[in-house]
């Protein structure tokens, strides 16, 4: 009989489906059933805003990323020594909602069920943390926000996005909802607040006047060079104490080191670490209401590096998220 060499035989992975093997639950449950006792729920949106010349080529990535939690779904109770505990800790209930349906020519309609799928999730207390898709993603998953903020009176929320790119395009043949213009779009939302857009290296799509306008805004910028010359740490003094925050993670912010699966690698990214002490230094001084991660194409990734790096990093920002909702005193907010 031939054996499989794998850690998740080692360790007697479940034959899992969903992320990480946490229990399945759909979007249509959520209208339907009380989901008060869930505190974070995963939800896949495989596309919103493809560029017609490009197509959704990030459709692919929920599922490998799902994929490649598998080898660890029967350790999600074991020692994680990068949060210093269970990844999931007991009495946190984590759920995966699935992937929201899409049509590539329909992308209202993607940015529609995407947006419904966040605002029921965070209309029941509970927090999204999405799975990607391409980075016009992150644009409805924000919109989704506003009745979350007005509701809570703790004020506009802050965006912290690690991207190589700064996506202040206006628009792109045409397009204004496409994968350029994230952040744009979201500065432009009443209920968003400070921004801090950290990895940003060579050349993309803006303009200097994008770049300009991102400025005038006050957008708060921190190259990829400046996180390797001076620290997450100097990043981290920088970010408000208090308040509610989304993190948004295009993986082409980090090296292609550790993040091959992408469209354009960039040399000079942020290390694996960086990254997870971008997301510490959140939940440490304030409450992190949502998380994503976009940009991941399975078809360029090296040997499942790039899924790994991708659910790693998701599993970490859920891990960090079930501490906040399991001791709510201890954020700063
Ligand atoms: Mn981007």
């Amino acid at each position: 009989m031939a054996h499989v060499a794998d850690l998740g035989t080692m360790f007697g992975a479940l034959s899992a489906t969903t992320f990480l093997g946490l229990e399945a639950r759909t979007v249509a449950d959520l209208a339907r059933t009380d989901l008060s006792p869930v505190d974070i729920a995963i939800i896949g949106a495989p596309c919103a805003t493809p560029y017609p010349v490009v197509g959704p080529y990030c459709s692919a990535a929920p599922q490998a990323i799902r994929r490649s939690s598998w080898t660890y779904s029967s350790s999600v109770h074991h020692m994680n020594f990068d949060l210093g505990g269970a990844t999931v800790p007991e009495g946190i209930v984590a759920v995966d909602l699935g992937d929201v349906e899409w049509d590539a020519d329909e992308p209202e309609a993607n940015r529609d069920r995407i947006r419904a799928a966040c605002v029921a999730v965070l209309a029941a207390g509970a927090v999204p943390v999405v799975l990607g898709g391409d980075d016009s993603i992150p644009i409805p998953v924000i919109q989704a926000y506003e009745a979350f903020v007005a509701a809570t009176a703790a004020g506009p929320i802050t965006i912290v996005q690690i991207d190589a790119h700064i996506d202040w395009r206006d628009e792109v043949n045409g397009e204004r909802w496409g994968l350029s213009s994230t952040m744009r779009r979201s500065s432009e939302l009443a209920h968003v607040g400070e921004m801090f857009q950290i990895g940003r290296r060579g050349a993309g799509s803006a303009r200097p006047s994008d770049a300009q306008a991102a400025l005038d805004r006050g957008v708060h910028f921190v190259s990829a060079h400046d996180v390797h010359r001076h620290g997450v740490d100097a990043i981290a003094a920088q970010l408000p104490v208090g308040g509610s925050t989304f993190v948004t993670i295009d993986v082409d912010g980090l090296d292609p080191a550790v993040m091959p699966g992408v469209i354009g690698p960039e040399p000079g990214g942020l290390t694996y670490f960086q990254a997870i002490e971008i997301i510490d230094a959140v939940a440490d001084r304030s409450r992190l209401v949502g998380f994503d991660v976009v940009e991941f194409v399975p078809d360029r990734d090296v040997n499942g590096l790039g899924a790994l790096t991708a659910f790693r990093l998701t599993a970490h920002a859920i891990g960090r998220i079930a501490r906040q909702r399991k001791a709510p005193s201890t954020g700063a907010g």
